[in-house]
């Protein structure tokens, strides 16, 4: 190809090229290692000395000249690219901000923490105790020794034997109220949220894994009408209106008297009925939820943690705290509590 055609072409293609990708394979295909320009000037070894050296020069000169066009073109599409990806990039201070995703309190978190702060305006402090339990604790020191058929109301998850002692997931947080009685003298009054295993099946009020919120107060003279004063308050303030209670007698063997509190169920309007006359089963079709359990602490219960029964007397109760979110945010299945469900979690 004779060397003004090979300039005529090299031109074309240098200004053609749209971007600096395709600028870099024009300069490839003439100027690169095998480019025609390059091989050209190779192939003028074999011409006869006098027109070698004309040729020489011309060819040597039209290198030149395309290095410079190559420059000179480069620095155009760098520009343009430039003031392209500037345009792109331009921020819009005025455009609106983007709403960043807040994590959320759990519910139960949430209802503990409302139930220690209104316990906490009543005096109440915070003690804690083990999820994994000597049986020890969890049974016999409150007045419940092994074959005691008291020991069928809980459904336990035994751990393998240890040496010392038999090993299980606590059934109730009633445990803490004996670690924390052997470690601090009455009066005193404490409660002790955390979260408690039951091998039983689940329904719509009952789940294995739970949490429950245990009160003892102990002093000289603290009776069941004390009790009865602080749970009405404690309802009051934490549904921030009267609802309706009722205190049957029951059986504990850690307390004498024993009894439960029951709730009106907020789900059926305590009907026991929901619409087209179906049966409830947030409160098992009865109207009423049992929230809590409770009683005057037994003498042997004191024995057992070190205090004299004839000097000290309390009360102590321990409540569901899935029961009372269930009231307070009108949930009408409990293991909805424990299924993870982003869109149930982000209504409360
Ligand atoms: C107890 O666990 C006693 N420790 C309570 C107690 C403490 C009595 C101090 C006397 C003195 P009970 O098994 O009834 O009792 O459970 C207490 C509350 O926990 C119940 O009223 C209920 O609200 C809740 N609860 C019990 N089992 C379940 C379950 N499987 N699922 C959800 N909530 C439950």
């Amino acid at each position: 190809m004779p060397i003004s055609e090979l300039k005529k072409q090299a031109l074309a293609v240098f200004s053609g090229a749209k971007n600096l990708a395709e600028l870099d394979s024009a300069y490839h295909l003439y100027l690169g290692r095998k480019g025609k320009l390059t091989l050209l000037l190779r192939s003028l070894r074999e011409l006869p000395e006098t027109s070698r050296r004309e040729k020489g020069k011309e060819a040597n000169d039209l290198h030149d000249f395309l290095e410079q066009q190559f420059s000179k073109r480069k620095q155009e599409l760098q520009k343009e690219e430039f003031t392209q990806s500037e345009k792109a990039e331009r921020i819009d201070v005025t455009a609106p901000g983007k709403r960043i995703a807040l994590g959320r309190l759990h519910p139960l978190t949430r209802v503990q923490r409302a139930a220690i702060r209104i316990f906490g305006s009543m005096g109440f402090g915070v003690a804690e105790g083990p999820h994994i339990e000597a049986e020890w604790y969890n049974f016999d020191a409150l007045n419940i020794p092994a074959n005691h058929p008291a020991r069928d109301m809980w459904d336990t998850f035994w751990l393998k034997d240890s040496k010392n002692s038999r090993l299980l997931l606590r059934t109730h947080t009633s445990p803490v109220q004996i670690r924390y009685m052997e470690s601090h003298q009455p009066p005193f009054r404490i409660i002790a949220p955390g979260r408690v295993f039951r091998y039983e099946a689940t329904d719509a009020k009952h789940s294995f894994d739970l949490h429950q919120l245990e009160g003892l107060m102990v002093g000289r003279d603290v009776s069941v009408a004390h009790f009865k004063a602080v749970i009405q308050k404690f309802y009051e303030l934490f549904f921030a209106k009267s609802m309706t209670i009722r205190l049957r007698p029951s059986y504990f063997p850690f307390v004498e008297p024993g009894f439960e509190v029951d709730m009106s169920c907020v789900i059926c309007g305590g009907t026991g009925k929901k619409a087209k006359n179906t049966p409830c089963s947030s409160c098992g079709h009865t109207g009423w939820l049992e929230m809590m359990g409770a009683g005057m602490v037994h003498p042997n219960v004191f024995k057992a943690a070190g205090y004299n029964p004839r000097e000290w007397q309390g009360f102590a109760f321990g409540m569901g705290v899935e029961r009372l979110a269930m009231m307070k945010f009108g949930v009408p299945d409990i293991r909805l509590f424990f299924e993870g469900d982003l869109q149930f979690i982000r209504q409360f």
